[in-house]
């Protein structure tokens, strides 16, 4: 077999890239470890910035976006009992961000690329990569009980924190940058009407809670959690009672429950991998970096990498290989400045089990001083609804 580009993964990375490659008629397949309806199970984001739903309108893939999305203007910040209110709109002068689930966004592109009749093979349980040091990479692979070699020019990593293209990189060849967060998220769905028009991030004594959406019947909530926590030790009503403790009298006053459609823990870290190429294979979103979700910055920095990806490999096939060479330095550019405001936002929001009385002061005035204070929020603003794309220009 034969194609022009590999893509590992069929999260939103690989989909997306395989999309905007497709447009600019550049072979591409797409091979997944998991079953389609085990990427579609995954419940994770819930917030896209505009240079992420611009991007999936250039992909052809914002219909339902567009029908079904809910643009936000503002997000809460709650603490001392008090939600303050953050006018993400004014503030950027008139940017905004969407809610629209991560799991809409894979379908929305699992069904152009089954429209497109588009290469795409499930459940590869052993997908391999060779010769990406050279000018003829090969990816080897069971398919259809069969095994299969893969020529093509390019390998796209686009196969998350656990998959195997970064793992294949030579050690030495890469620089790791980790922190791991004494805490995780407990997270549920339900259908359940949202208890506030807008998200409202708290910072409580007993920990960090979230309340976001996935539409105006469907909620989506989540608490701090210890590291040792599991699924069992969550019951509906444990997890309801908790996030009430949480909020304000007013908010929680308004809480609507009901039965968890999907529950799930995650840890949390910030982490990136040194260059993001090599040669001819390309790493893309949690393949080379992962944040805390606090910042609703993950599913965007996949796109944001995409966003280089696309462009650089459609210069090469034009005969300019130029941008393939800036590809690493400028998704890092943007994937760092987004690791230090997830970094800062868990900081800020998070309480933290070794944390001093003199630590919960300092935290306690950081939100204070960032509430009154119109450049603290701006600065907050525009690092939210997301920092431009890095042009020709700036480098
Ligand atoms: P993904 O991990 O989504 O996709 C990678 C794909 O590659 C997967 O389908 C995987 O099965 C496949 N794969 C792995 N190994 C392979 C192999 N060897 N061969 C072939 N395929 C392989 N971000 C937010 O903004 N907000 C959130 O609330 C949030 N919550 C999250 C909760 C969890 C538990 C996790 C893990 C992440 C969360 N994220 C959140 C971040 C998440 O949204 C990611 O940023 C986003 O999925 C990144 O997309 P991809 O880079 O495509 O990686
Ligand atoms: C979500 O809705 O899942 C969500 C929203 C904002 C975040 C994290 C998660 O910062």
């Amino acid at each position: 077999m034969r194609t022009q580009v590999v893509i590992i993964g069929a999260g939103p990375s690989g989909l997306l890239l395989g999309q905007l490659l497709h447009r600019e008629g550049i072979d591409n397949i797409v091979l997944e470890l998991r079953s389609k309806d085990y990427v579609l199970g995954r419940i994770r984001a819930g917030v896209l910035e505009q240079v992420a739903v611009d991007l999936l309108g250039h992909a052809g893939v914002d219909a339902r976006l567009k029908a079904e999305g809910l643009p936000h203007h503002g997000i809460e910040l709650g603490f001392d009992g008090r939600r303050h209110r953050v006018d993400l709109h004014r503030l950027t002068g008139g940017k905004q961000v969407m809610v629209y689930g991560q799991t809409e966004v894979t379908r929305d592109l699992m069904d152009a690329r089954e429209a497109a009749g588009l290469p795409t093979a499930y459940s590869v349980p052993d997908v391999s990569i060779h010769g990406f040091d050279t000018n003829h990479p090969v990816v080897r692979c069971t398919l259809d009980g069969k095994p299969v070699e893969i020529a093509c020019d390019f390998i796209a990593g686009c196969d998350g924190f656990h998959g195997v293209s970064r793992a294949s990189v030579p050690p030495e060849a890469l620089s790791h940058f980790e922190r791991v967060y004494p805490f995780g998220w407990m997270g549920l769905l339900a259908d359940t009407p949202p208890v506030s028009e807008e998200l409202i991030y708290v910072n409580h004594p007993r920990g960090f809670a979230l309340c976001s959406m996935r539409s105006k019947t469907r909620s989506r909530y989540y608490v701090q959690c210890s590291l040792d926590d599991r699924i069992e030790d969550w019951s509906d009503d444990r997890f309801w009672d908790e996030l009430r403790s949480r909020l304000d009298e007013r908010t929680a006053a308004r809480l609507v429950t009901g039965p968890s459609i999907e529950k799930s823990i995650a840890p949390l870290r910030s982490f990136v991998a040194e260059p993001m190429r090599f040669g001819r294979l390309l790493l893309a979103g949690d393949a080379a970096h992962i944040v805390p979700p606090t910042g609703a910055k993950g599913l965007n920095l996949a796109a944001s990498d995409v966003n280089y990806l696309w462009q650089a490999l459609a210069s090469h096939y034009r005969g300019a290989s130029a941008e393939l060479g800036h590809y690493s330095d400028r998704c890092l550019s943007r994937v760092w400045k987004a690791e230090r405001f997830s970094w800062w936002m868990t900081s800020l929001l998070h309480r933290f089990p070794d944390s001093t009385a003199f630590d919960q002061r300092v935290q306690h005035a950081e939100l204070d001083y960032l509430v009154h204070s119109e450049a603290a929020m701006t600065a907050l603003a525009e690092n939210y609804v997301g920092l431009p794309f890095e042009t020709q220009a700036d480098r």
